[in-house]
């Protein structure tokens, strides 16, 4: 039996090691080097080549080398049976609570007009926002924005949420699926963490942006795809949103000739809000390749007709 390491661009011999140092009995192969592809059983990917499993008869689960799993939820070329895990990390909601919990600060604070002003020598002081006068409002409550909503309270912002079924956070006021309306018109800050999928793909556009109450902001730390550029950039160049932080883009990395870049008014970080900790990752794959190997129920298994 093998475990086979998948990626396109990320190098995967930190992974290797650390698995190896958990275990030195597994067989930890890096595509493309693949000594023999039937003992693939176990694989982990991470923007894997499109039908690259398909040579792999054998493979009875794939997990993402990171939380989301929509890479693999695309690939229709996976077979039905192939199960698919994804990892869950407490760095991993740790790092995304940093993230955000930053990029909230900047904007109460009016960092990115400071950073602005200091290139041109110019000193001129503005009037920040206080933190309860504005609510943030999280895109989902799951591992992650669970994470996020709860250190946003601790740290004294009102926060509000939106996921599929309503959950309870002390402090936060919490809304379901159909009460998106509602979630968004108390909403300034708008933090998106959602798992793309059919139905979330496209949600941030100009109807959504149009319901946020005003002033209004935007963070974007899940997926590019969930975003319509061009319903950005209108909204940015009207005024309907005020300053907007994006972490995650439909291509990466962001082409040079894209409109983002260059705007004061977004701040572009390179898909870095959370990133999987080799270490971290290689318990949590060991468990689940002998949990394979022996007919186990698997860790953070996703629901692939939900798609996350
Ligand atoms: P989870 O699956 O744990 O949580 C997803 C949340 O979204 C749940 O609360 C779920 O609702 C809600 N949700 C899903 N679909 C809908 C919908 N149609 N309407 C309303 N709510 C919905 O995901 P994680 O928190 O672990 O991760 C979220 C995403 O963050 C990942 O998929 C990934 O894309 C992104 N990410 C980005 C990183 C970065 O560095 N930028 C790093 C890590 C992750 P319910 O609870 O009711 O099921
Ligand atoms: C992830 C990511 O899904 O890094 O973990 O985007």
């Amino acid at each position: 039996m093998s475990l086979l390491l998948v990626s396109n661009h990320r190098d995967m011999a930190p992974f290797k090691a650390a698995i190896e140092k958990i275990d030195s009995n597994i067989d930890v192969e890096i595509w493309p080097n693949v000594k023999n592809l039937n003992r693939v059983q176990f694989a982990v990917a991470w923007r894997h080549p499109k039908h690259v499993f398909s040579q792999y008869p054998n493979v009875k689960v794939i997990s993402s080398l990171g939380a989301g799993v929509d890479h693999l939820i695309q690939d229709k070329t996976i077979p039905e049976h192939v199960k698919i895990t994804r990892i869950i990390t407490s760095s991993l909601a740790d790092q995304m609570s940093d993230y955000i919990l930053t990029a909230c600060l900047n904007i109460i604070r009016k960092t990115e007009i400071y950073l602005e002003q200091q290139k041109t020598g110019k000193w001129k002081v503005h009037k920040t926002y206080k933190k309860d006068e504005l609510t943030i409002g999280i895109l989902g409550l799951g591992e992650l924005g669970s994470k996020v909503t709860k250190r946003l309270l601790i740290n004294g912002f009102s926060v509000a949420g939106w996921s599929r079924t309503k959950k309870m956070i002390e402090g936060a006021e919490t809304f379901a699926e159909d009460e998106l309306t509602d979630f968004l018109n108390r909403t300034n800050i708008l933090v998106n963490i959602l798992p793309l999928t059919n139905q979330t793909e496209g949600i941030l556009d100009l109807g959504l942006f149009k319901q946020l109450k005003q002033p209004a902001f935007l963070v974007n730390a899940a997926r590019g795809e969930h975003l319509v550029s061009e319903d950005l950039i209108y909204a940015l160049d009207t005024g309907l949103i005020k300053h907007a932080v994006l972490d995650v883009f439909s291509e990466e990395p962001l082409p040079e000739s894209h409109p983002f870049w260059g705007r004061e008014k977004i701040t572009i970080t390179p898909h870095v809000a959370s990133i999987t900790d080799p270490d971290e990752a290689a318990e949590l794959l060991v468990e689940n390749y002998k949990r394979t190997l022996s007919g186990m129920a698997l860790l953070y298994e996703v629901d692939r007709e939900k798609e996350y």
